[in-house]
């Protein structure tokens, strides 16, 4: 067999980040290119032939539109080319799991896609970006990956687009999870091992990448929280709202009310949880409330399902809450 054509689209983050320092605790994301990773990659002799690409380098709390824009044509055009075999993205681990998931809603599924970053620079002791990078090649180079959408590769384990959550702001190990469902393989830079068939039932993708995404909110509720702040937060321009609540999707009265009387208007309003594996199901008062359930989505994934569903011209509550209850149908 040939070594597989591992195209990588770097964006920066942690995995790319150098303190100058192994003492330091502070450093900056997204300074090395990707060159000349790719030299201080070459050490390793991974089975692969890799080309690199540099999209972006930032970190990625500035992750945004138009960087997500160009990674989707980039993978858009990898995918036509016979070329390439699987693309790995590197990427900040703060925002990985949205940038994988606005993928895998919007791209087809039939190569390997995965996200890899680090959660120390390149220049801490114990870098775990190497390992993490070698392993998503791995995935990435395995026929088997296709039909599973968008992956994350962390920490020697592989997450699903849709599950994928950073957990920590420290540690290597542990810093992901996938919920409702665990990891979905387990990796080594010698070794893969899928728990279970691909899952799409075919490989097209879900939704159009709109050139504009409609602008959509997130109320973070607390005790105490107080209507005014829905004002504050919504504007002529606001298309819809995710509420991350309190337990199952919960909120003040006088908050439920407001964002009620909004509903009504035609604002879309998705009901989620601030508790980190929140399962939001609906309940009696959603109907005539016109809320909707975000299911197992936290309020960032929420958030992105609802832009597309907007931008792609969903508007009554039932089709939006058949967009949540299976995002891939
Ligand atoms: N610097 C942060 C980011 O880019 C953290 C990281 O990459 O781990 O998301």
């Amino acid at each position: 067999m040939p070594d597989p054509r591992i195209l990588i689209l770097a964006t920066g983050g942690t995995i790319a980040g150098v303190a100058g320092s192994a003492t330091r605790h502070d450093y900056r994301p997204g300074q090395i290119g990707i060159d000349d990773y790719l030299a201080k990659v070459e050490a390793i002799g991974l089975p692969a032939t890799l080309e690199g690409r540099q999209i972006a380098n930032v970190g990625s709390e500035d992750m945004s539109p138009a960087i997500w824009a160009r990674l989707h044509a980039e993978i858009a055009a990898a995918f036509a080319d016979d070329a390439c075999d699987g693309i790995v993205v590197t990427h900040g681990t703060d925002t990985a799991e949205e940038t994988a998931f606005l993928l895998d809603l919007t791209l087809p599924s039939d190569k390997p896609v995965v996200l890899v970053g680090a959660m120390r620079p390149a220049d801490a002791v114990g870098y775990d970006g190497l390992r993490n990078f070698a392993n998503a090649v791995r995935v990435a180079g395995d026929r088997r990956a296709a039909g599973r959408g968008v992956l994350v590769v962390m920490g020697d384990r592989v997450f699903a687009a849709r599950d994928v959550r950073k957990v920590r702001t420290r540690g290597s190990e542990d810093a992901f999870r996938g919920f409702p469902r665990g990891s979905v393989a387990l990796v080594t830079p010698s070794a893969l091992e899928w728990f279970g068939a691909p899952w799409r039932s075919d490989n097209c993708a879900r939704h159009a990448l709109p050139a504009e995404m409609p602008e959509v909110p997130i109320l973070y509720v607390h005790a105490g929280l107080e209507p005014g702040m829905v004002d504050r937060l919504t504007g002529p321009r606001t298309r819809g709202i995710v509420v991350a609540g309190v337990g199952e999707g919960n909120m003040p009265e006088p908050v439920r009310g407001k964002l009620a009387a909004l509903a009504a208007q035609g604002l879309a309003v998705v009901r989620a949880s601030r508790v980190d594996e929140g399962l939001v199901d609906r309940e009696p008062d959603d109907e005539s409330n016109r809320f909707v359930a975000a299911r197992a989505f936290n309020p960032q994934k929420a958030r992105l399902l609802l832009q597309l569903l907007l931008a792609n011209g969903r508007r009554d509550p039932a089709a939006i809450q058949a967009g949540f209850d299976d995002p891939y149908a």
